[in-house]
């Protein structure tokens, strides 16, 4: 067990894919059908140092293509605007690179499993209010965050930060929050106030938000301009720079299993398989398929009810299990008609994101 994961709050069996940045997801039984995920099991994703907290001095600075720019503090904003809460589901854009690179070695890059994502029920205040208030220009295009933490996977080293465009700014379930499930915002999950984009990759979620930034591009962060962008698979990362290859926002149609466990050894026979699905943007799941016989046949899983329209539906097939190694797999489509591809090759980048190919889980029957 790593110390990091005490230090943190986090489950002693979360699989640590570095200590300094931390970075951790839990195993999958701890996301298993609860539409809340409990703060010992999110996942944590970080490039640099975690800041530490101090609520009393913190200050949001609000600037750039604005009529009025404005300095927050966190009693300034509870008391300003309204207060407003969303569930919603924070997907890494590395969500199951490992079976990316089972394709092909992706260097440099955790092989995340199928848990970079998670679902809270997050508190806090409109960003559209503070934009509204602030008399953000409505022709300027996109909003710019930035965090605290410094990452040294930028050169220079520089604080973490990306950009959204304005028009989902102005959106009602953009967030600036200080609380998760209830309890103020953990250091490490970004306090005392991060952004919540529900909907978009996870990086677009600053921690430890210090400044907003009304603008007439795209940020020119290191992790807007040149990092969590799809690049081609025979294009070098060593050999990009900024712009290169296409940002990433929204989340693409996506599942994996929850249990049993990959690798588990099951009774022959009806087993129960469960599973998460979900879809950003203005999408939501609409149907989740199922196979026990490599993709001949397909059964409709059960779906239940998301908490909002931003969190993942949890659901749930009886499949047939015969004695010896056997491959379920299962498949999500979106209300876009979109389906997961089938095949991780096809969808292999070399900095190995969005890996939403069929889920596939291995079990053992006896
Ligand atoms: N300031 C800051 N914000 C950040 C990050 C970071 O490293 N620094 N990581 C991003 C990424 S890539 C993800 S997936 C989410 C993860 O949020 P979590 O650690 O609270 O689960 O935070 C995002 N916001
Ligand atoms: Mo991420």
């Amino acid at each position: 067990m790593s110390r990091e994961a005490a230090i943190y709050g986090k489950r002693r069996d979360m699989t640590v894919h570095g200590t300094e940045p931390f970075n951790a997801e839990p195993p999958r039984a701890a996301l298993a059908d609860r539409m809340l995920t409990p703060l010992e099991a999110f996942y944590c994703r970080n490039h640099g140092p975690v800041p530490a907290a101090d609520a009393a001095a913190w200050r949001l600075t609000v600037d750039g293509l604005v009529a009025r720019p404005s300095s927050w503090t966190l009693a300034g904003l509870r008391d300003r605007f309204a207060v407003h809460s969303e569930t919603a589901t924070l997907q890494c854009a590395g969500n199951r690179r490992a079976g990316l690179v089972e394709v092909r070695d992706i260097p440099g890059e955790a092989p995340w499993g199928p848990t970079a994502t998670a679902t809270a029920r997050w508190t806090g205040v409109r960003l559209a209010d503070v934009l509204d208030d602030a008399g953000a220009d409505p022709a300027a295009t996109d909003v710019a965050f930035l965090g605290t933490d410094v990452s040294e996977q930028a050169t220079p080293p520089q604080e973490f930060g990306g950009s959204i465009p304005l028009r989902k700014a102005r959106m009602p379930e953009v967030l600036l929050a200080w609380a998760m499930n209830g309890e103020p915002l953990a250091p490490v999950h970004g306090a005392p106030v991060r952004v919540v984009v529900p909907g978009y990759i996870g990086a677009r979620s600053v921690k430890w938000v210090q400044r907003v930034t009304v603008a007439d591009g795209p940020s020119e962060n290191f992790f807007q301009a040149s990092t969590y962008r799809l690049l081609p698979p025979d294009v070098d990362p060593a050999t990009t720079g900024p712009g290169d290859g296409v940002p990433l926002g929204l989340v693409a149609v996506n599942s994996d299993f929850l249990a049993p466990d990959d690798g588990a050894e099951v009774p022959a026979g009806p087993t129960r398989v469960s599973g998460y699905a979900f879809a950003g943007g203005d999408r939501t799941v609409v149907r989740v398929d199922v196979s026990d016989d490599g993709g001949a046949r397909w059964i409709q899983a059960e779906l239940g009810e998301p908490a909002s329209p931003w969190a993942w539906r949890h659901w749930s097939a009886t499949v047939d299990v015969r004695p010896g190694a056997q491959e379920i797999l299962a498949r999500a489509w979106d209300s876009s008609a979109a389906l997961q591809p089938a095949d991780p090759a096809s969808v292999w980048n070399p900095k190995g994101y969005v890996n939403n190919s069929w889920a596939r889980l291995r079990l053992h029957g006896r």
